[in-house]
């Protein structure tokens, strides 16, 4: 018997932004990825204030499963998907985010998307906002710092929540929230860059801790009001949230490592789910914001909306773990939205994000241990180059070794005890990446014939990791050799 529960959500997730493409069709606007150049592991994106000609822009061909989504989700029910998890680009609802009507050719899409989840049998889990905000917005309020925001989103929501009722039920409302508590979240999560253009880079961003922490706060508020509006009008509605948990251990035993690696893992990793879980600030944030310059400006009512829009179940990202140091003499390695230093225990990716099986395992306990509420793991995964054979075959054996040792770990959690839902392995097809913007950093099960500059035919081929993964779910993940 398997140890997974028996309706246990195997799939996979994506972006809408970074699959979609078709980035003005049918009168889609721009939001803040579409204002993102491709870039490399050593060269930063850069964000631009308006279209630069010649220049690529990779989300806004992406993929293409603006035109391939029938082709593309039967492929997922192949595999055998309960679940897909994917998002709505909120510009093609709302071009601006500021419109009263909302696009239909836009809402058209998304039911056309939902209709074919359907009749493949897959419940969609929709991410509200994934890395998605209206440029629009940007350039008016400086992103969330601007609390008319919330007024906007909102809205946004009220039209989604009714339209697709009786389609989908599993809501995420924003993506890698906490992102936002970190110089990378400015340009793609809080959007608080107006009037930037530049590199994309942790190290080159101009940082205005301020504004960021402000437009969090706006976002909890949107969030909650979020949760709120959704429970008293679809009581059969799920709503979670969505943490890009990057998981610290202090390098060494010195005492400073220890309250070092504490407070990241407090600002970094719990600080947006204490809010959302339990409804309010946590304790250690005002020291945090004392220390760091920050004064949050709060409205009347906004700790009573946050304590009654407190989210059903808890998902995350998870990658890599990090280790956090005091000590001068460390390396240092990379992630996706912030740094931390090397594990001599570890290997790491290509992009030198430190794979970390049992880590997943620390992680789901911790989860669990805090807030005793369900839990999915709505990311995880390799970006690795994948080798198209001549033949057409893509031989991923180390994505099958990494994904295997991650549900090895979850499987021990779930021994352990923890309440988990699912599983979305990240990029179940291939995509363009969020952090440096290209094509060759893959994830999927689906190879797609796409390059970093721009060319292929966006043909789809199985990568060996599809009939694995096929395998993994139609066992309920007692098979993974
Ligand atoms: C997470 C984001 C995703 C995704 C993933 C992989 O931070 O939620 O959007 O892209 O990381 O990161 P990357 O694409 O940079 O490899």
């Amino acid at each position: 018997m398997s140890v997974f529960r028996d309706d246990f959500l195997w799939g996979g997730a994506c972006a809408a932004n970074q699959f979609e493409g078709a980035w003005d069709a049918e009168g889609k606007g721009p939001s803040v990825p579409d204002m993102c150049t491709s870039g490399s592991h050593t060269t930063p994106r850069r964000v631009t204030r308006t279209i630069e000609p010649g220049v690529l822009y990779p989300s806004h061909e992406a993929v293409d499963f603006y035109h391939h989504y029938e082709e593309d989700i039967a492929l997922f029910a192949e595999m055998g998907f309960k679940v897909f998890r994917t998002s709505i680009n909120w510009t093609r609802i709302f071009p601006t985010g500021m419109e009263e009507e909302p696009n239909e050719a836009g809402l058209a899409f998304y039911d056309r998307v939902f209709d074919c989840c359907k009749k493949h049998g897959i419940e969609p889990l929709v991410t509200i906002s994934h890395y998605e905000m209206p440029y629009a917005l940007v350039e008016k309020y400086n992103g969330w710092e601007g609390r008319e925001v919330i007024d906007l989103f909102m809205h946004y929501c009220q039209v989604i929540f009714a339209r697709y009722e009786g389609k989908v039920r599993y809501w995420l409302t924003f993506n890698e929230i906490n992102s936002g508590t970190m110089p990378f979240g400015a340009v793609l999560s809080t959007g608080t860059v107006r009037g930037y253009e530049g590199p994309m880079s942790v190290d080159q961003l101009p940082d205005n801790p301020q504004s960021r922490f402000q437009a969090l706060h706006h976002q909890f508020v949107a969030s909650a009001k979020a949760v709120k509006y959704a429970h008293e009008h679809y009581p059969d509605y799920k709503m979670g949230n969505m943490i890009c948990f990057i998981t610290s251990y202090p390098y060494t035993c010195d005492p400073a490592d220890i309250l070092a690696c504490q407070q990241q893992m407090q600002m970094m990793n719990w600080f947006c789910s204490d809010v959302q879980v339990r409804g309010e600030y946590p304790y250690y944030s005002q020291r945090y914001f004392d220390e760091h310059g920050v004064t949050i400006h709060k409205e009347p009512g906004d700790d009573q909306i946050l304590k009654e829009g407190v989210v059903d179940f808890y998902t995350f990202s998870y990658y890599m773990s990090n280790c956090i140091t005091t000590h001068r003499d460390v390396e240092e390695v990379g992630g996706n939205v912030t740094r931390g230093f090397k594990n001599p225990y570890l290997k790491a990716s290509d992009w030198g994000w430190q794979i970390d099986p049992k880590g997943l395992r620390y992680t789901l306990n911790e989860i669990y241990g805090r807030y005793g509420i369900p839990m999915m793991v709505v990311e995880n995964g390799l970006g690795a180059y994948d080798k198209l054979e001549e033949d057409g075959s893509i031989h991923d054996d180390y994505r099958i070794d990494y994904l295997r040792q991650h549900i090895e770990e979850m499987r021990e959690a779930v021994k352990d005890g923890v309440d988990l839902m699912g599983y979305t392995p990240w990029g179940c097809i291939d995509l363009v990446s969020a952090s440096t913007g290209e094509m060759a950093k893959r994830y999927g099960f689906i190879y797609v014939d796409k390059y970093d500059d721009g060319t292929g035919d966006l043909s789809r081929r199985k990568k060996d990791s599809f009939a694995w993964y096929k395998k993994v779910i139609a066992t309920n993940g007692e098979d993974l050799d």
